[in-house]
């Protein structure tokens, strides 16, 4: 026996306990420390490995495929610093519960601390932000391979239990690092087991307690939240029927897209909510995390009056509104289907009347966004509503394309996965997020500000080097056009400067650097013409919309206006 044995054994182990509590992606990043992962990773087909050069793209990278497959995606990567790039997708991760497994290989104790190369103090360098993490042993003589294997079952239980989320695994390698060649063994099948996904049934007591409250509601609302993978649809319709509640349905519910025509679902809220409130609900249901549209957090915070549920898995709490809920336990699905039980007493033409007024309300945002002047930022999610195909994958950016797939996406019948990092909702990753996603196979369309599109060009590397098939639209208003709706817009000198940071980068030379297709859609019939052909043929492109933050600002103004007063008039204000 020796070293670089002992290491290909023990790494071998590992992936082996990954595959076996069903691994299917890994992503590999380049070094050396790593080579026994590698090595094991690339030996063996039953984990399809991606390589991604930059780490914090590849934690991304990772994070995107995670979300989209509803399996754990480990990352393997070398010593020190590439740890540490891994920490923004980490945290990401945490928030939106999503399953990567960081495995970041490392010198053996006796090098730490002591001035080696590439060595940090990277063992559970993650804190808090991960649901586990361990350091192995240095992989010696002896039975080692049981305990490996046993950690990477154990590492997707951690990230699968209860609340998804990350995990680290830091491996100490010593040298050699691997066997030359002629000794190394060849090909390996590592087994290949299935995930088991743990359901929650909801606790008896508050339940019954939560039942009683409810049975008396006379305006009952469901707010269905983002939530990673979506929520159950069928489940909460069922319950939405049964206590005559509308549903307010957050972009990245799940609920805005593959929900049958006439569904009670409320899409346009966030742009009619804010200048005209509705009478105030007496009980508040609530799934998934705190919704993206700031106006219904607010409004959430004022209805004291209501009774507040919130439902979530084991653990879970996400509420930043104060409106101190009681808390149901359990899955989504479960909790819908035990409180769909309950007797309902909804007041006569409650839910029929907020249907309408967002129904009027979306219209007229349809109306505004199409509306022939400047370059409107909405409206590319209104044209990507009717233009992408069904089971496409829709990637919204933070800033204001989050923003603006709540206020102008609506809703529509065709099955859509529509994803975004709201956990941390970091600029940061966006596009390598899209194009993890896209790894999974089904066509995959991000819409990024330029500022992100900046951060996180290295994603179009990625997209090239695996032909992925990711449309990459910039909205290219040059900076940062969400500060333009923040007080410190006022500061006309400074703004510029510190605030709005137009990049000054031409997205077209970003994508010629990386041998991508491009185009500049210059009108919505050239966008549309865009969309279409990457849609007869799903690769990498870049399509830059260029817009005018000042114009934008008053436009969404006149938009949502249009939209308040359409509510307001079937609500008789
Ligand atoms: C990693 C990270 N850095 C900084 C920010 C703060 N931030 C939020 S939006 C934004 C500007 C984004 O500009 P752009 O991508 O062009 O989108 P736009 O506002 O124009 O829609 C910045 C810097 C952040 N959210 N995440
Ligand atoms: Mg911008």
């Amino acid at each position: 026996m020796n070293t670089a044995r002992e290491n290909t054994i023990a790494a071998r182990a590992l992936i082996g306990g990954l595959a076996a509590a069903g691994v299917r992606h890994a992503v590999i990043t380049p070094g050396s420390r790593s080579t026994p992962l590698v090595f094991a990773l690339a030996d063996q087909d039953v984990i399809t490995p991606y390589l991604v050069i930059d780490e914090r793209s590849a934690g991304f990278f990772a994070l995107g495929l995670a979300r989209k497959t509803g399996r754990p995606v480990p990352i393997a990567c070398t010593s020190g610093t590439a740890v540490a790039n891994l920490f923004p997708a980490i945290a990401e991760a945490n928030l939106s519960r999503v399953p990567v497994i960081a495995l970041t290989a490392d010198r053996p104790p006796r090098l730490r601390e002591v001035g080696a190369a590439q060595t940090i103090d990277q063992v559970h360098l993650f804190g808090r932000h991960v649901r586990w993490s361990i350091d192995l042993p240095v992989p010696g003589p002896g039975p080692v391979a049981a305990g490996f294997e046993a950690a990477g079952t154990r590492a997707v239980q951690a990230a699968m239990a209860g609340l998804p989320g990350p995990v680290q695994v830091n491996v100490p390698f010593d040298e050699p690092l691997v066997e030359p060649p002629a000794d190394h063994p060849g090909a390996y099948l590592p087994p290949a087991g299935d995930l088991s996904l743990p359901q929650f049934p909801v606790p008896a007591s508050p339940l019954d307690r939560i039942a009683g409250l409810l049975r008396s509601a006379r305006r009952p609302l469901i707010i269905a939240g983002p939530e990673t993978g979506g929520l159950p649809a069928d489940p909460l319709l069922r319950l939405a029927e049964t206590l005559g509640a509308p549903i307010l349905a957050d972009p990245l519910s799940g609920l805005r897209a593959g929900v049958p025509d006439g569904a009670p679902v409320l899409d346009a809220f966030d742009a009619w909510l804010r200048s005209v409130p509705p009478p105030p609900p007496d009980f508040v249901l609530r799934f998934g995390a705190a919704p993206t549209s700031k106006v219904l957090n607010q409004l959430l915070a004022g209805w004291s009056d209501a009774v507040h549920v919130l439902v979530d898995l084991p653990g879970g709490y996400r509420e930043p509104n104060g409106t101190r809920p009681l808390v149901l336990m359990g899955s989504p699905a479960a909790a819908a289907e035990a409180l769909a039980a309950v007797p309902a007493q909804a007041e006569g033409g409650w839910r029929g009347r907020l249907l309408e007024a967002d129904r009027a309300a979306r219209a007229a945002l349809d109306a505004a966004s199409r509306e022939p002047c400047e370059p409107f930022e909405g409206r590319v999610f209104t044209e990507l509503r009717d233009l992408l195909p069904p089971g496409a994958t829709l990637v919204a950016g933070n800033s204001m394309p989050v923003r603006d797939l709540d206020n102008f996406f609506g809703l529509r019948q065709e099955p859509l996965d529509i994803t975004a990092n709201r956990g941390a909702n970091g600029i940061d990753g966006v596009m390598s997020s899209a194009a993890g996603a896209a790894a999974a196979g089904a066509p995959t369309a991000v819409v990024v500000g330029d500022v992100s599109f900046l951060h996180d060009l290295n994603a179009l590397w990625a997209a090239r080097e695996h032909r992925l098939p990711l449309l990459v639209v910039v909205v290219n208003n040059g900076g940062g056009g969400i500060f333009h709706y923040l007080p410190q817009a006022a500061h006309t000198d400074a703004f510029e400067r510190w605030f709005a940071t137009p990049p000054g980068i031409e997205p077209g030379r970003a994508a010629a650097l990386f041998d991508l297709p491009f185009c500049r859609a210059e009108s919505w019939p050239a966008f549309r013409e865009a969309v279409e052909s990457w849609v007869q043929a799903p690769a990498p492109f870049v399509v830059e919309v260029r817009t005018d933050r000042r114009a934008n600002v008053a436009m969404h103004q006149r938009a949502w206006a249009a939209a308040a007063r359409a509510a307001a008039e079937v609500l008789g204000r």
